[in-house]
């Protein structure tokens, strides 16, 4: 290993911001190391030599700009910027509401191609937003680089959306320096290499445990629903008459533990269609679930939810709704009701060319943890397996995830539809699959519902020990 490097894993080791022990991880679990470098800005000889590891690393890389994700990777970007004569651009954390409201500092064209600097690379998360927002500037990203690379397949994750990633330093690299110089014992250091193999993924745990961590009384209702039945599949019911919805419904009630409706389809409802409807839910024992997608102010879908002709708070405990308008819609939709209701945030869509980015995703997500009380989880999609084990791990064990976009005959529509396996769906972390023409469309809705039912259900007992 170059001096450099070795130099730099000891100094780091000195300042502490390599650390051993037992940390709480956000994700909740124990790591047996933490790696924190916000406090090298504050040793110039450190920075000096990683400007000087930096340099080597990018002379074989083609880029018209850089940028460092901040906090901590923008100082070092600025040196390295200034040593190679590379312009330095840089993305703000908030866009600003006044002046330009840019959200890419600096000067560059449109089409040149920016390299980003990292301090670490764990899940790939923040470095899929950095891509993304310079992209949406105009810039292209190639390249990553990162200082420490702490990751389980970094490089894949990366990979699997078209980047390279070089890093400077790997955690063996680490682990063998410091046990060279006796800083650090063979069972510490085995222990974190056991740590960094294994895949980022929390563990998909039964309902019946995630019962005992679940407080709002709606999503523990969908859990005990789904157990009760031993069926982890919603039904969307798209028909546009009445009586072939009864048919189906009739049919298929065994099988499932939701039916999702699109009331605004039906083009012969009658006022016995809400008592009928839920003369079936009892009989079946099986929750009803609006898909309406409210997405408006929180004035417009509170009158929207419970007035006009179908009055969908009075019959729908669940429904679904857009972030776009910010966390008052669910103010505007749940609030001042007398009757429980809740709702499923629109994170992910399966549909093609959809808008939706990873930042909005990620907020999404966060205003839904904050509303526990009235969002009982999440409607996502994803482009493969990984993909969807990247999102659901951001999902906490007490809120769902469910997955439209389901079919097993059928990759797409050609209506923009794009269709995952019920395996790839479940195996990534989907807790229940809502399928609709894969059932709806077939011969015999019954057995397929019963063939969508089984392939969900065995593969989440698979993948959670149910
Ligand atoms: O991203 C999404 C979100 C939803 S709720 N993609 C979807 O397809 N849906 C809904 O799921 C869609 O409105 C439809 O009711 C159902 C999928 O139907 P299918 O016939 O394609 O299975």
């Amino acid at each position: 290993m170059e001096n450099g490097k070795r130099t730099l894993i000891l100094d780091l080791h000195r300042i502490g911001a390599l650390k051993f022990g037992e940390f709480k991880l956000k994700s909740g679990a124990t790591s047996p190391f933490y790696i924190d470098l916000r406090s090298i800005i504050s040793y110039p000889e450190i920075i000096r030599n990683i400007v000087q590891l930096l340099k080597t690393a990018l002379a074989d890389k083609q880029f018209d700009v850089i940028t460092g994700i901040p906090y901590t990777a923008l100082p070092l970007a600025a040196q390295v910027s200034v040593e190679l004569d590379a312009p330095l651009v840089y993305q703000r954390k908030e866009v600003k509401a006044y002046g330009t409201g840019k959200l890419i500092e600096g000067h560059f064209e449109e089409g040149q191609t920016c390299l980003i600097i990292d301090d670490l690379i764990t899940t790939g998360e923040s470095k899929f937003e950095a891509a993304e927002g310079m992209e949406r500037a105009g810039l292209t990203v190639v390249d990553f680089v990162c200082l420490i690379d702490r990751s389980y397949n970094g490089q894949e994750i990366l990979a699997s959306k078209g980047y390279k990633l070089s890093s400077i330093i790997t955690v063996e690299d680490m682990l063998s320096v410091l046990g060279e110089q006796k800083l650090l014992d063979d069972k510490l250091a085995q222990k974190v290499r056991d740590f960094v193999n294994q895949p980022v993924e929390k563990p998909h745990l039964k309902f019946s445990d995630r019962l005992a961590v679940t407080t709002a009384p709606m999503t523990q209702k969908l859990m005990e629903t789904i157990l009760r039945k031993q069926s982890n599949l919603v039904l969307s019911l798209d028909v546009e008459d009445t009586a072939t919805f009864f048919d189906i419904l009739e049919k298929t009630g065994p099988e499932i533990f939701m039916v999702k409706t699109h009331i605004d389809i039906i083009k012969d409802f009658r006022g016995d269609f809400i008592p009928r409807l839920r003369g079936l839910a009892k009989k079946h024992d099986f929750i009803i679930f609006e898909d309406r997608k409210f997405a408006d102010i929180g004035s417009t879908v509170r009158k929207q939810f419970r007035s006009g002709v179908y009055k969908i708070a009075d019959w729908a405990e669940y429904v679904t709704v857009h972030m776009i308008a910010g966390e008052a819609i669910l103010d505007g939709l749940f609030g001042e009701l007398e009757v429980p209701r809740s709702g499923f945030l629109l994170a992910r869509m399966s549909a093609k060319g959809n808008l939706i980015s990873e930042t909005y995703t990620r907020q999404v997500l966060e205003i839904g943890k904050r509303r526990k009380e009235c969002v009982s989880g999440y409607i996502g999609h994803g482009a493969d397996v990984d993909d969807i084990k990247r999102f659901r791990n951001k999902i906490p064990q007490d809120q769902l995830l469910l997955m439209p976009g389901v079919n097993l005959d059928s990759k797409g529509d050609g209506l923009g539809q794009q269709y995952l396996t019920v395996e790839d769906a479940i195996t990534g972390g989907a807790d229940a699959i809502i399928v609709g023409r894969g059932i709806v469309a077939s011969k015999d809705p019954a057995a397929a519902a019963k063939r969508y039912r089984t392939a969900a259900w065995q593969a989440f007992k698979r993948v959670s020990d149910e």
